[in-house]
């Protein structure tokens, strides 16, 4: 039995608003479980909508407090009604008129953190995408833009901390009471999605910038008092971010002030709101002593994300919801750009492709698949997907592959110049690049339509007569749900032949088009004409194309390309693709009698890798970590057994230990330098070499390996390297690992941040003992199933870090799974359905183990009263 299905919103049904609100003058009362909520908006009719329309506007979970007034006159009960997720206004003014209306709210009752909640006694808002009708009746659609003056009300001493978006008006106490007041004003006329408001006893790290055209805007990083000293990367990343916007796209800030608040407790990274960024603390606070340098990295990025929103999402937004990635695709693409220009370009190609492969190709090949902008949801919050971010930023970076990076520049250009106060569509979008390239792009518009990731099959040939190397492509696109047949996509493979030593040949291939493929058949033949000899050809370098690519490289061209390809994408990747070739041969043959496979020449390249002295340290480390337990498990795609490719790999990593202890220990130790913790790219290649070579010295797992493991734990003086030795050492069962982990505990007690690093490293072991751990944990007083991060740390860990463990053959993990998420679900539905991403590749698994996954997803889609959230996903599911 399927649970009941909402109603889906389809994106062929679009139709424009009836009415528009101009501008809108709120007031709020900060007072606890009597918070109210005055709001009064300029309404008028939507020429272009339907004329006789009525007015109905959104709310949920709302209580109306006196009556409606229309231009300062009482509605009368008998003209308008309300129900469970509308106010209807059947007969309003023709002309321009106001409405003004007061809702009531309780902020700390509200534990789905999407409206106005309140995060350790901090009031704070979460609007996108349908959060603002938690807070007033509204038109609670982004092509809905108004103007806002926002005055905030609270006690001095619980709030003297007003914000809301825009510039400072005014403020000042109200006489005779203990309380205050701020008013705020926008000048951009903005979504409600983007709305904010905060009011609270925070600290303040204050600094200012001056933009390209020498105006000041103060910037402030608001956080919990006694964490001030935590905030000062966040505020040097954001005045990075603002910098390289203005150099790389021409894009400066346009208010006076800019303010990001850190709040514990947040459903996702962080909120774009117009001069007032909302952000989960994990994307604010670091220490050398608290956070690692995978952090300080997030930091960065999210900061950059949220502030490069202001032009593409705020300045131009979206059409409606199923145009999510014009604004999300494009501002990953800008941080992943961001990032790379701050530190190494390819060590971050490869990290955003492993991360890509890892989420988004799985969702791709699953249940959850669909369009990067989709056609029809059920509930637009399960669509903040590596999807429609990802795969959407791997779009635009193909787009501007195909049409060169001068082009590219002159579409955004004339995007931002065209669509600046718009609310857009990719249609939109997408038109600015064809007119600034000259290129029709209709083809190319599949990879907004089409889900399923690409297989593209590589042949080549070579006829020493004629001199002529030819390469034969073939592409497909597998069926998706709804989608059963494809067509040929437009897909931009970036390439280079190599001649003898390495060197690049500069032949013209038979489509001409530079050092690049575009292919846009199902099937094309390039040829290459005059070569004295068989060249050897890298293909889909950078992974300039979002594909799965399968190749039929002779063994002698992948030891050629690991040591003399100019792209060092490529140099990880053909490694990548034998070592995976490998350990799937040891899963097939760790579940028969085949005997295992020859693992030689996974040895000796490792070896060549370890022997380059030259190397980056990060990239190194890329190239030293084994394909992980979900590539593995793509890879293989069916049947899947998780115990025989966690067995495969740790038998190639010990190896790799027998055939190479001593160069990987003195690698180990010459990356122990005393200098001290500097959180830049150099020093954190350094330390993700390390703790690579650690993993790799304790494969043994044996008691002289978890003393390894341990005598880095000990002597780390930064979190980087205590973090990583205690993940090495949590994998080995020894009681020097819980005499670490109760260390770890006593040291950060009180700190949830800190402690979420602790839970989801329990929550990984691959040992028969770790439910019944994590239950354990469950009861931890710094645990608690009301913080999104604690359950992501310690629930999400399990069930989507753990392989083993999650799908454990009795079932166990699963329904354990399913009984949390149908109790999340009654407190927050989006922290719940997050969690069942777990079940993205349930049906690939083998028979036992996928007969308990759906035991599983029944029992939650039979529970009862379910979440749109919940529902929509299990039902997705097991469809
Ligand atoms: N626009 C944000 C993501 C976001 C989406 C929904 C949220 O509701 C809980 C919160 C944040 C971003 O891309 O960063
Ligand atoms: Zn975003």
């Amino acid at each position: 039995m399927r649970p009941e299905q909402p109603s889906a919103v389809k994106l062929s049904e679009y139709r424009v608003p009836d009415f528009l609100i101009d501008h809108v003058e709120m007031d709020v009362v900060l007072d606890g479980p009597a918070t109210r909520v005055s709001a009064r908006m300029s309404l008028r009719r939507n020429l272009q909508g339907r004329p006789d329309a009525p007015l109905i506007l959104d709310g949920d979970d709302l209580r109306l407090s006196g009556p409606l007034e229309i231009d300062g006159r009482a509605l009368p009960l008998s003209d308008y009604s309300v129900a469970a997720q509308s106010l209807v206004i059947p007969a309003p003014p023709e002309g321009p008129f106001e409405l003004h209306l007061v809702t009531a709210l309780d902020p700390a009752a509200n534990t789905k953190l999407m409206g106005l909640y309140r995060s350790s006694g901090t009031y704070c808002t979460q609007c996108e995408a349908e959060g603002f009708r938690r807070i007033t009746y509204f038109l609670d659609r982004p092509d809905v833009l108004a103007t806002y003056r926002v005055r905030i009300e609270a006690d001095r001493a619980e709030a003297p901390i007003l914000l809301s978006n825009g510039n400072p008006e005014s403020a000042g106490s109200i006489e005779g009471t203990d309380r205050h007041f701020a008013v705020w004003h926008d000048p951009f006329p903005k979504p409600s999605y983007l709305f904010a408001l905060v009011g609270g006893d925070l600290a303040q790290l204050k600094d200012s910038f001056r933009t390209m055209s020498g105006r000041d805007v103060e910037l402030g990083i608001y956080v919990e008092h006694g964490k001030q000293d935590r905030a000062g990367y966040a505020m040097d990343a954001l005045k990075r971010s603002m910098r390289w916007d203005e150099e790389k796209f021409g894009r400066e800030y346009d208010l006076d002030v800019f303010n990001i608040v850190a709040v514990s407790d947040f459903n996702m990274g962080a909120m774009e709101n117009k001069g007032l960024n909302v952000f989960n603390d994990k994307y604010v606070l670091a220490s050398s002593d608290t956070a690692t340098d995978a952090d300080y990295s997030g930091i960065e990025a999210v900061i950059a994300h949220e502030y490069f929103h202001n032009w593409t999402g705020n300045r131009i937004t979206c059409r409606d919801w199923f145009q999510l990635c014009l604004k999300e695709g494009l501002t990953v693409f800008r941080d992943q750009e961001f990032t790379a220009d701050m530190r190494s370009r390819p060590v971050e190609r490869i990290s955003d492709v492993r991360g890509l492969r890892a989420v988004q190709f799985m969702e791709d090949a699953g249940p959850f698949a669909h369009p990067v902008r989709p056609e029809s949801y059920r509930e637009i919050n399960n669509f903040y997907t590596a999807t429609v971010y990802e795969k959407g930023a791997e779009v635009i970076r193909m787009l501007k592959t195909l049409i060169g990076a001068e082009s590219f520049r002159k579409g955004m250009d004339l995007y931002f110049e065209r669509h600046d106060g718009q609310a857009a569509t990719i249609e939109q979008f997408i038109a600015c690049f064809s007119e600034a390239s000259g290129r029709n792009l209709d083809q190319f518009r599949l990879w907004y339509s089409q889900a399923g990731t690409p297989t593209v099959r590589a042949k080549t040939s070579w006829d020493e007569a004629g001199g002529t190397f030819t390469l034969e492509l073939e592409q497909a696109v597998p069926p998706t749900p709804g989608q059963d047949t494809k067509k040929p996509m437009v897909i931009p493979l970036a390439y280079r032949l190599f001649g003898e030593n390495g060197t690049p040949l500069s032949v013209e291939n038979s489509s001409g088009d530079g050092e690049l493929i575009v292919l846009s058949d199902a099937h094309s033949r390039i040829d290459w004409k005059g070569l004295p000899k068989r060249p050897v050809l890298s293909l889909n370098r950078g992974f300039s194309a979002a594909i799965n690519l399968q190749t039929d490289l002779p063994e002698a061209d992948r030891l050629f390309l690991a040591r003399h390809d100019d792209d060092a994408f490529n140099r990880w990747q053909v490694l990548q693709t034998a070592t995976t070739e490998v350990l799937i041969k040891s899963v097939h043959a760790l579940r028969s009698t085949e005997p295992m496979p020859d693992d030689a020449p996974q040895i000796e390249a490792f070896a060549a890798a370890l022997a380059h002295t030259a190397l980056d340290p990060a990239l190194l480390a890329q190239l030293l970590t084994l394909p992980s337990e979900a590539d593995l498990a793509r890879e293989i795609g069916r049947d899947v057994d998780p115990d025989a490719i966690y067995n495969a790999r740790l038998r190639l990593k010990q190896s790799l230990l027998a055939a190479l202890e001593d160069d990987l220990r003195a690698r180990y130790e010459a990356t122990s330098v005393p200098a001290p913790y500097v959180p830049d790219a150099a020093g954190a290649g350094r330390r993700a070499l390390r703790t690579v070579l650690l993993d790799l010295l304790t494969a043994r797992r044996d008691e002289r390996s978890a003393h390894i493991a341990y005598a880095q734990f000990v002597s780390a003086d930064n979190q980087t390297d205590r973090i990583g030795a205690l993940a090495v050492l949590s994998q080995i069962e020894s009681r020097l690992r819980e005499d670490a982990l109760d260390a770890f505990a006593s040291r950060f007690a009180g700190d949830g941040l800190v402690l979420d690093k602790w839970f989801a490293l329990q929550a990984s072991i691959p040992e028969a003992g770790t439910l019944e751990r994590v239950q354990r944990l469950m009861q931890h007083p710094d645990f608690s199933l009301s913080n999104p991060n604690r359950v992501r740390s310690l629930i999400g860990g399990f069930a989507s870090g753990n392989p083993t463990q999650f799908t454990r053959p009795d079932g166990q993990g699963f329904a354990f799974l399913a009984d949390n998420v149908v109790q999340l679900d009654r407190m927050n539905p989006q922290v719940a359905a997050r969690l069942l991403g777990a079940f993205r590749t349930w049906r690939a698994l083998e028979p036992v183990r996928r007969a308990e996954a759906e035991k599983a997803l029944r029992k939650i889609a039979e529970s009862g009263s379910l979440s749109a959230d919940v529902n929509d996903l299990v039902s997705r599911a097991l469809t």
